[in-house]
């Protein structure tokens, strides 16, 4: 009789390469489960001990017996190498050359428009939060929707109010900011657009008696628009000065401009502001400053209880990611842009998409 053991991971497997080989009529003499190796992750393997009805050819020599010992060893383990190794070997290259070579693409997308950002000046925090959000979310995206959900992802983030005024109701607003940035400007336009569009009765407050020349750019805008003016020596003078404009329907109080590090110069703002008892305060920002001046002024100007920022000169920037930066980091909503000098057609009100956009694009359209 020929005894041979066949060994495979199934009991099956092995029953199969017995018949392959010894066909039909081989007989099992014993099976037994033996150990897997282990450096294949193997854990047990099966043995079939097989015989044929046929006299042994020839007695085996010791040396014979040994190769044969060691032919089954090495059997054994290019099996184990051909079941577990390869299929895993061939799983990850497929892996690499399938799956990735597609998020490859989109990462590299994904990298490319985030460095478009870079350039329009947004912060490295936010781009990180961006980046983020943006492979989170991989699966939802493709390179044509790309575009259009970071311009969302921004939107989400960027904070955006409104000019909350109503008829017969005093409410009064004042701008704060540092030298220069467009106060009074703005407060000429919304005043403006207040009366002649809203149909509002409007009132000028200015407390700005530092600046020489400060006052009479607002007496001449207010006798050109007939929009009535007051101006306030110290802060005791605004209670009398609310009352005599009670019948209006708003007030603007234009601030003197101040350096931001002069800590006095805005204690002696918000004393004024403080006896106005005012509804909103309003931070004018000038959109082409640093990035690291803007956030200083936001910083310094908080005392005086800011509720929203207007961008000034938004038409003179190359790069809007100010704007997200200042939103984000401060959690301050944008009320107004403007873009331009002349009064009252330069002003924008934002919501959150027109604003994503700007950034992104850094693109104005007049
Ligand atoms: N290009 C451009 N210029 C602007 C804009 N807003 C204001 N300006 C100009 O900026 C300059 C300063 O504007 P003001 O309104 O006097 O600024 P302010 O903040 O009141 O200045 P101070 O009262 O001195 O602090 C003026 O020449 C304005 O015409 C704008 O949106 N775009
Ligand atoms: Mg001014």
């Amino acid at each position: 009789m020929q005894i041979k053991k066949y060994v495979a991971p199934t009991l099956k497997e092995a029953t199969q390469q017995m018949k392959d080989e010894l066909g039909g009529e081989a007989i099992i003499l014993g099976t037994r489960v033996i150990e897997g190796d282990k450096r294949f992750g193997m854990k047990k393997m099966y043995e079939i001990t097989a015989g044929i009805d046929q006299p042994l050819k020839e007695k085996l020599t010791k040396e014979q017996a040994k190769t044969t010992i060691d032919d089954y060893k090495l059997e054994l383990e290019n099996l184990s190498r051909k079941i577990y190794e390869e299929p895993k070997q061939q799983k990850q290259e497929e892996k690499k050359k399938s799956v990735p070579s597609t998020t490859n693409k989109l990462e590299k997308e994904i990298e490319e428009i985030l460095d478009k950002l870079e350039e329009n000046e947004v912060s490295k925090s936010i781009l990180k939060s961006l980046s983020k959000h943006l492979n989170d979310s991989a699966n939802f995206i493709e390179s044509s929707n790309l575009e259009n959900y970071l311009i969302s992802s921004i939107a989400s983030m960027i904070k955006t109010t409104n000019f909350k005024v109503q008829k017969n109701k005093l409410t009064k607003i004042a701008l704060i900011g540092p030298t220069g940035v467009g106060k009074t400007t703005c407060i000429a336009k919304l005043a403006v657009v207040s009366k002649i569009i809203h149909k509002l009765k409007v009132g000028l407050i200015s407390i700005d008696t530092y600046r020489l020349g400060a006052i009479d750019q607002l007496r001449i805008f207010s006798e050109i628009s007939d929009i009535e003016m007051a101006v306030a020596y110290q802060p005791e003078e605004m209670p009398n000065l609310i009352k005599k404009f009670k019948n209006k329907d708003l007030i603007f109080i234009d601030t003197v401009g101040r350096n931001q590090k002069a800590k006095e110069s805005l204690d002696s703002i918000k004393k004024f502001l403080d006896a106005a008892n005012v509804d909103e305060t309003i931070l004018v920002l000038n959109s082409t400053s640093s990035s690291k001046s803007l956030n200083d002024v936001a910083e310094k100007f908080k005392p005086l209880n800011y509720s929203s920022v207007i961008f000034s000169k938004v038409d003179e920037a190359v790069a809007y990611g100010n704007i997200l930066n200042i939103s984000v980091n401060h959690n301050v909503p944008v009320m107004f842009l403007t873009n331009g000098q002349v009064i009252p057609d330069d002003i924008l009100s934002v919501n959150q998409s027109f604003l994503a956009n700007l950034i992104y694009s850094g693109k104005l359209y007049k």
